[in-house]
């Protein structure tokens, strides 16, 4: 039972993992749910991430574990789980985060780049999600959050591959979640809109024609920031989403819901 009190939102006694989590979104939904009291684990592709996630959260005053590790790689993922189940204890919430874009024309785009995308995007919350998910059905609970996109429900020139892969991802969302939800695992997506982060610092740079658009594209007239997205990210991985499972929640200012700013008359 729920009770509607700040309670249902405590992450107290839980492990979470979140990948990629260096910085940026991974990193804002890393310290919002340390700051719910979540004992906070982190992985990145090499050491120098690491430390300088470990170094950060630690200016942000927030310990936090750190270990390296690639989402794509099974073995190393199965070794980091193992790990974790040992030095803090069993992953109660994954965060799927880690993923990259290339922004490439389609017909320009190599199969081994579209390959990396769909590798990192969709297969590697695969390969998370299954390392975790025995360790949940043992202790009868668990929450997965898996980071979608707008691409996730939109297409636009040169992200072929992003696309595809976040589709995917929105479908892998709710397929853990129809599979495993009698084990009381929730799995749901964030989807968010377009963020300031490193990801689209080449987009939105002053006077970039996509900048202007996506701001005039948003209702809520402005890039998101990461801030914007650790409530949601609060609240999926809490008590008080426990019926919640297989949704796509999109922090996005609403560009979804709108077909775009009409011209003055
Ligand atoms: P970001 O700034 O590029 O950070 C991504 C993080 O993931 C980096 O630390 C990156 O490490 C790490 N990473 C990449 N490949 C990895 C791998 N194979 N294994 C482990 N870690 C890996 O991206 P972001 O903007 O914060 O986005 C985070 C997530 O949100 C992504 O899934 C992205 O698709 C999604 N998203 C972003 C936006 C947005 O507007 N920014 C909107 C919707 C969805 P490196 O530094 O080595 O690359
Ligand atoms: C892009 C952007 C988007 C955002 C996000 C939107 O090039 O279109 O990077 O992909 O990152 O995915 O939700």
């Amino acid at each position: 039972m729920v009770d509607f009190s700040m309670d249902s939102f405590s992450l107290e006694g839980k492990v979470a993992l979140v990948t990629g989590a260096t910085y940026g979104i991974g990193f804002a939904i890393g310290s919002s749910l340390a700051q719910a009291g979540a004992t906070l684990v982190f992985n990145d592709i090499n050491q120098e991430l690491v430390d300088k996630g470990l170094a950060a959260y630690e200016e942000a005053g927030i310990k936090a574990h750190g270990y390296v590790a690639n989402v794509t790689d099974e073995d190393a993922v199965n070794e980091l789980v193992a790990k974790i189940n040992e030095d803090v204890g069993v992953v109660d919430i994954l965060v799927n985060n880690a993923g990259i874009i290339k922004r490439i024309p389609m017909h320009e785009m190599s199969a081994a780049e579209w390959r990396q995308v769909v590798d990192i995007d969709l297969t590697g919350p695969f390969i998370m999600a299954k390392a975790v998910i025995p360790g949940m059905i043992e202790k009868g609970a668990g929450k997965i959050i898996n980071i979608c996109s707008l691409m996730s429900e939109l297409g636009r020139q040169t992200v072929s591959a992003y696309a595809a892969a976040k589709g995917g991802l929105k479908m892998l969302t709710r397929n853990i979640a129809a599979e495993y939800g009698e084990h009381n695992i929730q799995c749901n997506g964030i989807g968010p809109g377009y963020i300031e982060t490193p990801q689209t610092a080449p987009i939105r740079v002053d006077g970039h024609p996509f900048n202007e658009f996506i701001i005039q594209k948003t209702p809520a007239a402005r890039w998101g920031t990461t801030e914007d997205l650790k409530g949601p990210a609060v609240f999926l991985a809490s008590q008080a989403s426990d019926f919640v499972n297989g949704h796509i929640l999109y922090v996005d200012g609403g560009i979804l819901a709108s077909i775009g700013k009409q011209p003055e008359s």
